[in-house]
């Protein structure tokens, strides 16, 4: 099957209660980048992608409708088969995996839509329809993340991530303090995300002063540098999320043993393709992984959804969605919601959803 039309369009996603802190950004709204593709059998499917603002990694909005409208048109008539799309783009661009991830996901969509299997099933099939989440804070006052920790407890998250980095490491280490004094005891795991945000010096100040807290580390600090420097000196388990932009460079973390598991983006490490890669390379290793992405509609939600479905369980630290962040949804009847901190995976075809296309306005291109 051939792909006969792409179309990109854009909207804007306000933050709920804004704006939404992390160490190296902070967001009112975001701008998300939408992907309708027609195939040869005249149905279609939808990608999507949006960065979480243009500092929290090396992606932005503009950069990624740059990076379609350069493909678009040389993907005209290329086959929708997942691994020959996969390598069309690559002969066409280098790199900009968060682009050519919207339209890896529009392609999964279209080809379940047409083969009558959910993206799920395409991907080896779904092991539960009752997905986990986790609830992300954004980073703030230490009484507010706990007053956030119990509510969450309440609602039924499995696991919570809590924001530090970008201010004096004494309040991130209350914080987290705070944090434990409401989960302890609950089961509810939890992470702490740097955001790229500490300096070697801060994580191993943290690690030091909490060591009867089990929270993981992830992403700590800037480079993979950094995490080689602290790796064997904090007691804490590290994840790498921002730094892990590529398949290339988690063979190499997981080969070297530089982490004990992932924060993981569909759209930055290049789409549902390379993420079924991904599955694969943490089960051979027993590496814990989440299953997100960095914001983003119920394009992207369902496309976290199908893929964490597929997750070994024990494996699978939950798919975050920016659900609880933004007002309504694209499909008003089968659009992506969390209740009681898990996510039902929607069944139907493809991505199980079907975004109502006058909500994204007139496409900013078509090819
Ligand atoms: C919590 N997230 C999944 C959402 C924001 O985009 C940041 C991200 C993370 O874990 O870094
Ligand atoms: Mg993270």
């Amino acid at each position: 099957m051939r792909i006969r039309e792409i179309h990109i369009y854009h909207h804007a996603l306000p933050v709920k209660n804004g704006p939404y802190r992390m160490a190296n950004a902070t967001v009112w709204s975001l701008d998300t980048t939408l992907v309708r593709i027609v195939g040869d059998n005249g149905l279609e499917g939808w990608g999507e992608t949006c960065p979480v603002g243009p500092t929290y990694a090396e992606s932005h909005a503009a950069g990624a409708r740059a990076a379609l409208a350069l493909m678009a048109p040389d993907l005209i008539g290329a086959e929708i088969w997942p691994a020959m799309l996969q390598r069309k783009m690559a002969s066409l661009l280098n790199g900009h995996n968060y682009a050519k991830a919207a339209i890896d996901i529009a392609a999964h969509d279209l080809l379940g839509k047409s083969l009558c299997v959910s993206v799920a099933d395409l991907l080896g099939g779904a092991v539960t329809d009752n997905v986990p989440s986790y609830y992300a804070s954004g980073v703030g006052a230490p009484d507010d993340i706990a007053r956030i920790a119990a509510e969450k407890l309440a609602e039924g998250y499995p696991r919570l991530q809590i924001k530090v980095g970008g201010r004096p490491v004494e309040i991130d280490i209350e914080t987290i303090r705070k944090v434990w004094e409401v989960i302890r005891g609950t089961g509810m795991r939890l992470a702490v995300d740097g955001n790229r945000g500490w300096k070697t010096r801060d994580a191993l100040r943290v690690s030091r002063e909490c060591p009867d807290i089990p929270f993981i580390m992830e992403q700590p600090c800037n480079t993979i540098e950094d995490l080689r420097t602290i790796r064997s000196l904090v007691s804490h388990g590290i994840y790498m999320d921002e730094n892990s932009v590529d398949l290339n460079t988690v063979i190499s973390a997981v080969g070297t043993g530089l982490v004990d598991g992932f924060g993981m983006k569909i759209t930055r490490i290049g789409g549902l393709q390379h993420m079924r890669t991904f599955r694969e390379i943490c089960e051979a290793r027993n590496l814990p992984h989440t299953c997100d992405d960095a914001w983003g509609g119920d394009i992207i939600a369902a496309a976290c959804t199908q893929i964490a479905s597929t997750m070994r369980p024990d494996l699978c630290e939950g798919a975050w969605l920016a659900a609880p962040y933004i007002e309504g949804n694209y499909d008003p009847e089968n659009g992506i919601k969390i209740e009681g901190g898990y996510i039902k995976r929607p069944t139907g075809a493809g991505l199980g959803i079907t975004p109502d296309v006058s909500v994204f306005g007139a496409p900013a291109a078509s090819f």
